[in-house]
Protein backbone atom coordinates (compact mmCIF):
# COMPACT_ATOMS: atom_id res chain seq x y z
CA UNK A 1 0.00 0.00 0.00
CA UNK A 2 1.45 3.58 -1.12
CA UNK A 3 0.19 6.48 0.70
CA UNK A 4 0.60 10.01 -0.54
CA UNK A 5 -0.38 13.40 1.99
CA UNK A 6 -1.24 15.93 -0.26
CA UNK A 7 -0.29 19.30 1.69
CA UNK A 8 1.96 17.55 4.50
CA UNK A 9 3.38 20.68 5.60
CA UNK A 10 0.00 22.22 6.64
CA UNK A 11 -1.76 22.11 9.44
CA UNK A 12 -4.34 19.28 8.84
CA UNK A 13 -1.64 17.31 6.74
CA UNK A 14 0.77 17.53 10.29
CA UNK A 15 -1.88 15.84 11.82
CA UNK A 16 -2.73 13.41 8.99
CA UNK A 17 1.22 12.74 9.92
CA UNK A 18 0.62 11.67 13.40
CA UNK A 19 -2.66 10.14 12.99
CA UNK A 20 -1.32 7.57 10.61
CA UNK A 21 1.65 7.06 12.84
CA UNK A 22 -0.36 6.57 16.06
CA UNK A 23 -3.12 4.03 14.16
CA UNK A 24 -0.20 1.93 12.96
CA UNK A 25 -1.78 2.37 9.34
CA UNK A 26 -1.06 -0.31 7.66
CA UNK A 27 1.03 1.34 4.76
CA UNK A 28 4.27 0.09 2.90
CA UNK A 29 5.50 3.36 1.54
CA UNK A 30 4.33 6.70 2.53
CA UNK A 31 4.73 9.85 0.14
CA UNK A 32 5.23 13.44 1.47
CA UNK A 33 3.87 15.81 -1.13
CA UNK A 34 3.56 20.20 -0.45
CA UNK A 35 3.89 23.04 -3.19
CA UNK A 36 7.00 23.46 -4.97
CA UNK A 37 8.15 25.92 -2.39
CA UNK A 38 8.57 22.96 0.34
CA UNK A 39 10.22 20.38 -2.15
CA UNK A 40 13.18 18.77 -0.20
CA UNK A 41 12.25 19.55 3.16
CA UNK A 42 12.89 16.70 5.26
CA UNK A 43 9.60 15.67 7.59
CA UNK A 44 9.91 12.73 9.44
CA UNK A 45 7.49 9.53 10.02
CA UNK A 46 8.19 6.71 12.60
CA UNK A 47 11.11 8.19 13.34
CA UNK A 48 12.57 8.14 9.31
CA UNK A 49 13.29 10.84 7.17
CA UNK A 50 10.71 11.54 4.23
CA UNK A 51 11.85 14.36 1.79
CA UNK A 52 8.99 16.37 0.48
CA UNK A 53 7.84 16.19 -3.35
CA UNK A 54 5.97 17.66 -5.74
CA UNK A 55 2.42 16.71 -6.80
CA UNK A 56 3.76 15.90 -10.30
CA UNK A 57 6.40 14.29 -9.03
CA UNK A 58 3.56 11.85 -6.51
CA UNK A 59 1.86 11.16 -9.58
CA UNK A 60 4.47 9.39 -11.40
CA UNK A 61 4.80 7.30 -8.60
CA UNK A 62 0.51 6.14 -8.61
CA UNK A 63 -0.04 5.95 -4.85
CA UNK A 64 -2.55 3.68 -3.88
CA UNK A 65 -4.24 6.28 -1.52
CA UNK A 66 -3.58 10.27 -1.25
CA UNK A 67 -5.32 12.14 1.40
CA UNK A 68 -5.52 15.46 0.03
CA UNK A 69 -5.56 18.50 2.54
CA UNK A 70 -3.70 21.41 0.57
CA UNK A 71 -6.69 23.99 0.03
CA UNK A 72 -9.77 23.75 -2.77
CA UNK A 73 -7.93 25.13 -5.72
CA UNK A 74 -5.36 22.65 -5.12
CA UNK A 75 -7.55 19.84 -5.19
CA UNK A 76 -9.75 20.48 -8.20
CA UNK A 77 -7.19 20.69 -10.19
CA UNK A 78 -4.95 17.28 -8.84
CA UNK A 79 -7.42 15.74 -7.28
CA UNK A 80 -8.92 14.42 -11.06
CA UNK A 81 -5.34 14.11 -12.03
CA UNK A 82 -4.43 11.62 -9.44
CA UNK A 83 -7.78 9.60 -9.87
CA UNK A 84 -6.87 9.24 -13.78
CA UNK A 85 -3.82 7.19 -12.75
CA UNK A 86 -5.42 5.21 -10.75
CA UNK A 87 -5.14 6.76 -7.37
CA UNK A 88 -8.00 6.78 -4.77
CA UNK A 89 -8.41 10.54 -3.32
CA UNK A 90 -9.60 11.38 0.11
CA UNK A 91 -10.24 14.92 -0.16
CA UNK A 92 -10.56 17.49 3.37
CA UNK A 93 -11.25 20.29 1.07
CA UNK A 94 -14.57 21.91 0.29
CA UNK A 95 -13.81 21.11 -3.64
CA UNK A 96 -15.77 18.41 -4.14
CA UNK A 97 -18.25 17.84 -0.75
CA UNK A 98 -22.01 18.99 -2.54
CA UNK A 99 -20.45 17.30 -6.13
CA UNK A 100 -23.16 14.87 -6.89
CA UNK A 101 -21.55 11.96 -7.98
CA UNK A 102 -19.11 12.26 -4.61
CA UNK A 103 -19.85 10.30 -1.60
CA UNK A 104 -19.74 12.88 1.39
CA UNK A 105 -18.29 10.16 3.89
CA UNK A 106 -17.83 10.03 8.23
CA UNK A 107 -17.14 6.19 8.21
CA UNK A 108 -19.13 6.07 11.50
CA UNK A 109 -22.61 7.08 9.33
CA UNK A 110 -21.87 6.49 6.30
CA UNK A 111 -19.47 4.65 4.89
CA UNK A 112 -21.54 1.71 3.81
CA UNK A 113 -22.17 4.22 0.28
CA UNK A 114 -18.78 3.24 -0.45
CA UNK A 115 -17.43 1.60 -3.69
CA UNK A 116 -14.08 0.92 -5.61
CA UNK A 117 -15.17 2.98 -8.30
CA UNK A 118 -15.15 6.21 -6.19
CA UNK A 119 -11.94 7.39 -6.82
CA UNK A 120 -12.44 10.93 -5.54
CA UNK A 121 -14.16 10.80 -1.80
CA UNK A 122 -15.18 13.73 0.12
CA UNK A 123 -14.40 14.46 3.76
CA UNK A 124 -16.80 16.85 5.48
CA UNK A 125 -15.99 20.34 7.22
CA UNK A 126 -15.21 19.84 10.67
CA UNK A 127 -18.19 21.59 12.12
CA UNK A 128 -20.42 19.24 10.27
CA UNK A 129 -18.53 16.05 11.27
CA UNK A 130 -18.70 16.69 15.04
CA UNK A 131 -22.46 17.80 14.55
CA UNK A 132 -23.66 14.59 12.54
CA UNK A 133 -21.43 12.20 14.89
CA UNK A 134 -23.69 13.19 17.64
CA UNK A 135 -26.96 13.70 15.76
CA UNK A 136 -27.25 10.49 13.76
CA UNK A 137 -27.93 7.84 16.20
CA UNK A 138 -30.63 10.62 17.39
CA UNK A 139 -31.84 10.94 13.51
CA UNK A 140 -32.40 6.70 13.48
CA UNK A 141 -34.28 6.89 16.57
CA UNK A 142 -36.31 9.68 16.86
CA UNK A 143 -36.08 11.60 13.09
CA UNK A 144 -34.74 15.16 12.88
CA UNK A 145 -37.18 17.67 11.96
CA UNK A 146 -34.96 21.30 12.44
CA UNK A 147 -31.69 21.77 13.54
CA UNK A 148 -30.35 25.30 15.50
CA UNK A 149 -27.01 25.17 15.62
CA UNK A 150 -24.68 28.11 16.91
CA UNK A 151 -20.74 26.91 16.88
CA UNK A 152 -17.47 28.44 18.53
CA UNK A 153 -14.75 27.46 16.66
CA UNK A 154 -11.12 27.48 17.09
CA UNK A 155 -8.51 29.38 15.04
CA UNK A 156 -6.70 26.34 13.77
CA UNK A 157 -9.56 26.10 11.96
CA UNK A 158 -8.94 29.08 9.90
CA UNK A 159 -4.68 28.07 10.04
CA UNK A 160 -1.43 28.61 11.16
CA UNK A 161 -1.63 32.34 10.52
CA UNK A 162 -4.66 32.48 12.25
CA UNK A 163 -3.01 30.55 15.04
CA UNK A 164 -0.12 33.01 15.25
CA UNK A 165 -2.36 36.14 15.25
CA UNK A 166 -3.94 34.55 18.51
CA UNK A 167 -0.52 34.41 20.23
CA UNK A 168 0.97 37.41 18.86
CA UNK A 169 -2.27 39.20 20.34
CA UNK A 170 -1.70 37.70 23.54
CA UNK A 171 2.14 38.16 23.96
CA UNK A 172 1.38 42.09 22.75
CA UNK A 173 3.18 41.53 20.11
CA UNK A 174 2.74 43.32 16.36
CA UNK A 175 1.92 40.77 13.36
CA UNK A 176 -0.37 39.80 10.78
CA UNK A 177 -3.77 39.64 10.62
CA UNK A 178 -5.58 36.36 9.72
CA UNK A 179 -8.91 38.39 10.66
CA UNK A 180 -10.30 41.40 9.77
CA UNK A 181 -10.76 41.89 13.72
CA UNK A 182 -8.65 41.44 16.87
CA UNK A 183 -9.54 37.65 17.86
CA UNK A 184 -7.45 37.45 21.64
CA UNK A 185 -10.96 38.76 23.83
CA UNK A 186 -12.98 38.70 20.93
CA UNK A 187 -16.27 36.80 19.53
CA UNK A 188 -15.76 37.24 15.20
CA UNK A 189 -19.70 36.03 13.95
CA UNK A 190 -17.56 35.34 10.77
CA UNK A 191 -16.31 32.53 9.67
CA UNK A 192 -15.43 31.66 6.00
CA UNK A 193 -16.74 34.34 3.31
CA UNK A 194 -19.79 35.76 3.01
CA UNK A 195 -22.70 33.94 0.26
CA UNK A 196 -25.51 36.47 -1.06
CA UNK A 197 -27.80 34.67 1.27
CA UNK A 198 -26.53 36.58 4.09
CA UNK A 199 -25.09 33.03 5.64
CA UNK A 200 -21.18 32.34 5.54
CA UNK A 201 -20.23 29.83 3.95
CA UNK A 202 -19.11 27.76 6.62
CA UNK A 203 -22.86 28.26 7.95
CA UNK A 204 -24.22 27.13 4.88
CA UNK A 205 -21.64 23.61 5.15
CA UNK A 206 -23.50 22.71 8.25
CA UNK A 207 -26.66 22.82 6.43
CA UNK A 208 -26.09 21.58 3.27
CA UNK A 209 -23.05 18.82 3.98
CA UNK A 210 -25.57 17.56 7.01
CA UNK A 211 -28.57 16.68 4.75
CA UNK A 212 -26.13 15.01 2.08
CA UNK A 213 -24.41 12.49 4.83
CA UNK A 214 -27.97 11.61 6.79
CA UNK A 215 -29.33 11.24 3.16
CA UNK A 216 -32.62 13.44 4.36
CA UNK A 217 -33.23 16.41 2.47
CA UNK A 218 -36.17 17.38 4.38
CA UNK A 219 -33.87 18.33 7.69
CA UNK A 220 -34.26 22.01 8.06
CA UNK A 221 -30.81 23.67 9.31
CA UNK A 222 -29.84 26.77 10.30
CA UNK A 223 -26.77 28.02 11.89
CA UNK A 224 -24.63 30.64 13.10
CA UNK A 225 -20.71 30.06 13.51
CA UNK A 226 -18.45 32.12 15.36
CA UNK A 227 -14.21 31.98 15.52
CA UNK A 228 -13.50 32.43 19.15
CA UNK A 229 -9.92 32.37 20.94
CA UNK A 230 -9.50 28.69 21.67
CA UNK A 231 -6.95 26.58 20.03
CA UNK A 232 -8.39 22.88 20.64
CA UNK A 233 -11.09 22.69 19.00
CA UNK A 234 -15.04 23.23 17.91
CA UNK A 235 -17.87 23.71 20.40
CA UNK A 236 -21.32 23.70 19.32
CA UNK A 237 -24.67 24.58 20.61
CA UNK A 238 -27.26 22.44 18.99
CA UNK A 239 -30.94 22.39 19.11
CA UNK A 240 -32.66 20.34 17.96
CA UNK A 241 -36.40 19.28 17.19
CA UNK A 242 -37.33 15.56 16.27
CA UNK A 243 -40.75 14.21 15.09
CA UNK A 244 -41.29 11.91 17.66
CA UNK A 245 -40.53 12.22 21.39
CA UNK A 246 -37.96 10.65 23.57
CA UNK A 247 -36.78 9.62 26.71
CA UNK A 248 -33.44 11.62 28.03
CA UNK A 249 -32.30 8.39 29.70
CA UNK A 250 -32.44 7.15 26.22
CA UNK A 251 -30.83 9.38 24.30
CA UNK A 252 -27.71 9.36 26.92
CA UNK A 253 -27.97 5.68 26.61
CA UNK A 254 -27.68 5.74 22.50
CA UNK A 255 -24.84 8.43 22.13
CA UNK A 256 -23.13 6.71 25.05
CA UNK A 257 -22.69 3.59 22.99
CA UNK A 258 -22.46 5.17 19.73
CA UNK A 259 -18.53 4.47 18.26
CA UNK A 260 -16.77 7.60 18.30
CA UNK A 261 -18.58 9.52 21.04
CA UNK A 262 -17.77 10.18 24.37
CA UNK A 263 -20.80 11.21 26.76
CA UNK A 264 -19.31 13.90 29.52
CA UNK A 265 -22.73 14.74 31.65
CA UNK A 266 -22.33 14.93 35.07
CA UNK A 267 -23.88 18.12 36.45
CA UNK A 268 -23.26 17.04 40.42
CA UNK A 269 -19.50 16.96 38.74
CA UNK A 270 -19.10 19.84 36.79
CA UNK A 271 -18.75 17.37 33.71
CA UNK A 272 -19.21 18.34 30.40
CA UNK A 273 -16.86 19.28 27.23
CA UNK A 274 -14.57 21.53 26.57
CA UNK A 275 -12.14 22.17 23.43
CA UNK A 276 -9.39 22.30 26.20
CA UNK A 277 -9.91 18.83 26.81
CA UNK A 278 -11.17 17.29 23.95
CA UNK A 279 -7.60 18.52 22.10
CA UNK A 280 -5.44 16.36 20.53
CA UNK A 281 -8.63 13.47 21.00
CA UNK A 282 -10.17 11.49 18.28
CA UNK A 283 -13.71 11.32 19.93
CA UNK A 284 -16.19 13.78 19.46
CA UNK A 285 -17.35 15.05 23.42
CA UNK A 286 -21.12 15.39 24.21
CA UNK A 287 -22.82 17.47 27.50
CA UNK A 288 -25.26 19.61 28.37
CA UNK A 289 -27.70 17.34 27.24
CA UNK A 290 -31.36 18.47 28.36
CA UNK A 291 -35.09 19.15 27.07
CA UNK A 292 -36.21 21.89 25.45
CA UNK A 293 -38.15 23.72 27.95
CA UNK A 294 -40.15 26.15 25.44
CA UNK A 295 -40.97 23.40 22.62
CA UNK A 296 -42.10 19.45 22.39
CA UNK A 297 -40.06 16.71 20.90
CA UNK A 298 -37.02 18.90 21.22
CA UNK A 299 -33.06 18.51 22.96
CA UNK A 300 -30.28 20.68 23.43
CA UNK A 301 -26.89 19.41 23.39
CA UNK A 302 -23.22 20.74 23.75
CA UNK A 303 -20.32 19.23 21.35
CA UNK A 304 -16.65 19.44 21.17
CA UNK A 305 -14.25 17.96 19.16
CA UNK A 306 -10.70 18.44 18.23
CA UNK A 307 -11.28 20.07 14.40
CA UNK A 308 -8.10 18.81 13.33
CA UNK A 309 -8.35 15.33 14.52
CA UNK A 310 -12.18 13.74 14.13
CA UNK A 311 -12.64 17.14 11.93
CA UNK A 312 -10.35 16.37 9.59
CA UNK A 313 -7.25 14.47 9.68
CA UNK A 314 -8.56 11.08 11.64
CA UNK A 315 -12.08 11.08 9.43
CA UNK A 316 -9.75 11.17 6.18
CA UNK A 317 -7.45 8.38 7.70
CA UNK A 318 -10.41 6.49 9.16
CA UNK A 319 -12.38 6.39 5.30
CA UNK A 320 -8.77 5.17 3.69
CA UNK A 321 -8.91 2.51 6.91
CA UNK A 322 -12.37 1.61 5.62
CA UNK A 323 -11.24 1.52 1.91
CA UNK A 324 -8.76 -0.59 2.76
CA UNK A 325 -10.46 -3.62 4.80
CA UNK A 326 -13.10 -3.52 2.63
CA UNK A 327 -11.04 -4.77 -0.71
CA UNK A 328 -12.16 -1.00 -2.17
CA UNK A 329 -8.41 0.36 -3.07
P1 LIG B 1 3.42 24.41 1.27
O1 LIG B 1 3.76 24.26 2.71
O2 LIG B 1 4.54 24.00 0.38
O3 LIG B 1 2.84 25.74 0.91
P2 LIG B 1 -2.40 24.97 5.38
O4 LIG B 1 -3.81 24.54 5.16
O5 LIG B 1 -1.92 24.75 6.77
O6 LIG B 1 -2.14 26.35 4.86
O7 LIG B 1 -1.52 24.00 4.45
C1 LIG B 1 -1.72 23.87 3.08
C2 LIG B 1 -0.91 22.71 2.56
O8 LIG B 1 -1.17 22.59 1.17
C3 LIG B 1 0.59 22.91 2.68
O9 LIG B 1 1.20 21.66 2.85
C4 LIG B 1 0.95 23.50 1.34
O10 LIG B 1 2.29 23.31 0.95
C5 LIG B 1 0.05 22.69 0.45
N1 LIG B 1 -0.18 23.37 -0.83
C6 LIG B 1 -0.69 24.59 -1.02
N2 LIG B 1 -0.76 24.87 -2.34
C7 LIG B 1 -0.25 23.79 -2.99
C8 LIG B 1 -0.02 23.44 -4.36
N3 LIG B 1 -0.34 24.27 -5.34
N4 LIG B 1 0.52 22.24 -4.62
C9 LIG B 1 0.84 21.38 -3.62
N5 LIG B 1 0.66 21.65 -2.32
C10 LIG B 1 0.11 22.82 -2.00
C1 LIG C 1 -12.99 26.58 9.95
N1 LIG C 1 -14.21 24.66 9.12
O1 LIG C 1 -12.87 26.19 11.12
C2 LIG C 1 -13.23 25.63 8.80
C3 LIG C 1 -11.94 25.08 8.32
O2 LIG C 1 -14.34 23.82 4.51
O3 LIG C 1 -12.70 22.52 5.06
C4 LIG C 1 -12.06 24.10 7.18
C5 LIG C 1 -12.65 24.68 5.93
C6 LIG C 1 -13.26 23.61 5.10
O4 LIG C 1 -12.91 27.73 9.61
Amino acid sequence: MKVAIVGATGMVGNVMLKVLEERNFPLDELLLVASERSAGKVLQYKGKDITVISIPAAIEERPDIALFSAGGGTSLEWAPKFAEVGTTVIDNSSAWRMDGSKKLVVPEINAAELAATDKIIANPNCSTIQMVMALAPLHEKYKIKRIVVSTYQSVSGTGVKAVEQLENEIAGKEGDMAYPYPIHKNAIPHCDVFEDNGYTKEEMKLVNETRKILGDDSIAVTATAVRIPTAGGHSEAINVEFESDFDLTEVKSLLDNTDGVTLQDNLDENLYPMPMYAHGKDDVFVGRIRRDVSQANTLNLWVVSDNLRKGAATNTVQIAEYLIKNDLV
